[in-house]
């Protein structure tokens, strides 16, 4: 089936069960809000004098996108997204992984400052989940905020492995601080499914002419591009747009939306006609400056709370912006209580994502040591797939990179690739220095955009010792050589 006739099929769907006549769908996780502590509807922690807290199964499942529209992939608990995991800060968890696959297996918790033995990734030396076996995890739940848990599975040309499967789901750590009032909470993470390679990248957006591009070299690379990922079918948790539950909302409640971009591939954008987005937390971690936007872009690995104000009564769709891929799933209707009418879309005035908006004015402690990432693509490389280089070569680098315990180390990420990239490390946070020449501070992160021909500087500290992974967040620029490890000395 041609690309089109999947997309027609996502509008077709669209038109078939409208709004007003959804079916109940299993995929949309919304609650009241919480008191102080995790509701029951939430995954709670057990007894704690038991093995395990929580408990994943890795199995093959399918995930019933919309009525007819049915795929396989693999997931935990039998769930996309897997169950919600609520912990509370500084709490030990245990969490027991039973790998029902052929494969070895590894659970990453994303933006937790998890022990290198511990944050399931092959390169920092976590032992595998076997195939057919299983593994405690144990750690600290810190830092509080929105994390979430993933596969980190290598998975190169086999696009069901790693993140091209269902093997993500949300992590809340609840520090007990109140996030902000609110009426209910909900969690929406973004995907694409039935990934394939191909040299057209119809979704992408192109880079845009007026940014600065501090990092475009003069001639430009004339060797043709290769393969990349794309995909037919986009979804918000496991289903595409119109076939699952609408967001139901009262007019003047305050909704707190955790966005998740779960995606392997795609950076996305969000908007809510009529609505605005108070993003109050990037990368789980509150800004210092929360601020109002129409449109949230979110790339691979981030994550975005952003408080919505219901002040708008009526049926609108909460969607990706670009037609192509909204049209294949990739939204949510939002139900005003008592509103019947057709669901709306109306696109956003244009706007441009600027994470400094939500920054302080900027002083940053002089660095110990000041460290540059030079990355660039090899287009159409060996099998017709691009390859990434990080200084000059593809992972592994043996000795390159080495913190000192204590010290404070500023990363200049130069991006001369024509690619925005999500760039992330694992087990610390950084702070935002500078995004193409735009100073700021105050905004921590695990995973930042750095645009096509951009420049991010970040700033951190190096106080969790062990193997640290450093990557693009891009599955395939991940397995193509865009990884770098850090060492403590
Ligand atoms: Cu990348």
């Amino acid at each position: 089936m041609k690309r089109r006739d999947f997309v027609r099929l996502g509008s077709a769907t669209i038109i078939a069960t409208g709004a007003g006549k959804l079916r109940p769908a299993f995929g949309l996780q919304q609650f009241p809000r919480p008191l102080q502590h995790p509701t029951k509807a939430m995954s709670e922690p057990k007894n704690p004098e038991r093995a395990a807290d929580f408990t994943l199964q890795i199995a093959p499942m399918l995930v019933e996108l919309a009525p007819q529209v049915v795929i396989s992939t693999i997931g935990y608990s039998n769930k996309v997204p897997g169950p919600l995991l609520r912990m509370r800060e500084g709490q030990r968890v245990t969490v027991e992984v039973v790998n029902d696959t052929d494969v070895p297996e590894w659970v990453h918790w994303h933006g937790l400052f998890t022990p290198s033995e511990m944050d399931g990734v092959q390169e920092e030396g976590t032992p595998p989940v076997p195939p057919h076996g299983r593994r405690c995890y144990q750690f600290e739940a810190q830092p509080a905020g929105s994390r979430w848990y993933h596969s980190h599975t290598a998975a190169m040309m086999d696009l069901h492995r790693g993140a091209y499967t269902g093997q993500f789901g949300f992590l809340m750590i609840d520090s007990g601080h109140d996030p902000g009032h609110y009426d209910q909470e909900v969690f929406l993470a973004l995907r694409e499914w039935e990934y394939f390679l191909s040299t057209m990248d119809p979704d992408e957006n192109p880079p845009d002419p007026n940014d600065p591009m501090p990092e475009k070299p003069r001639k430009p690379d004339l060797r043709p591009n290769g393969l990349e990922v794309s995909a037919p079918l986009y979804s918000i948790n496991d289903k595409i747009l119109g076939a699952g539950d609408p967001l139901r909302v009262q007019p003047g409640q305050r909704v707190l939306m955790h966005l998740l971009n779960a995606s392997a591939s795609q950076i996305h954008r969000l908007a809510l006609p009529g609505h605005k987005f108070q993003v109050i937390a990037l990368d789980g971690n509150p800004v210092p400056a929360p601020q109002p936007v129409d449109v949230v872009e979110i790339a691979p690995g981030e994550r975005v709370d952003a408080i919505v104000e219901m002040n708008n009564p009526g049926v609108w769709i909460l969607g990706e912006i670009r037609d192509v891929a909204r049209q294949a799933g990739m939204g949510i209707v939002v139900e005003y209580a008592n509103q019947r009418q057709r669901a709306r879309w109306a696109p956003p005035p244009k706007t441009r994502w600027d994470y400094t908006i939500f920054g302080a004015t900027a002083t940053h402690p002089a660095p110990d040591q000041t460290i540059d990432m030079v990355f660039e693509k090899v287009p159409g490389g060996p099998n017709g797939i691009n390859h990434w280089l990080v200084n000059g070569k593809e992972y592994p680098h043996e000795g390159e990179f080495i913190f000192r315990q204590g010290c404070r180390y500023r990363l200049v990420f130069h991006n001369r690739s024509d690619d925005s990239h999500p760039l992330h490390i694992h087990r610390h946070l950084f702070e935002l220095v500078e995004l193409n020449g735009k100073p700021t501070a105050g905004i921590k992160k695990d995973t930042v955009i750095v645009p096509a021909y951009g420049r991010a500087t970040v700033d951190l500290v190096a106080d969790h010792p062990g193997l640290t992974l450093f990557h693009c967040h891009i599955q395939q620029h991940m397995d193509f050589g865009f990884m770098a490890l850090f060492r403590y000395a």
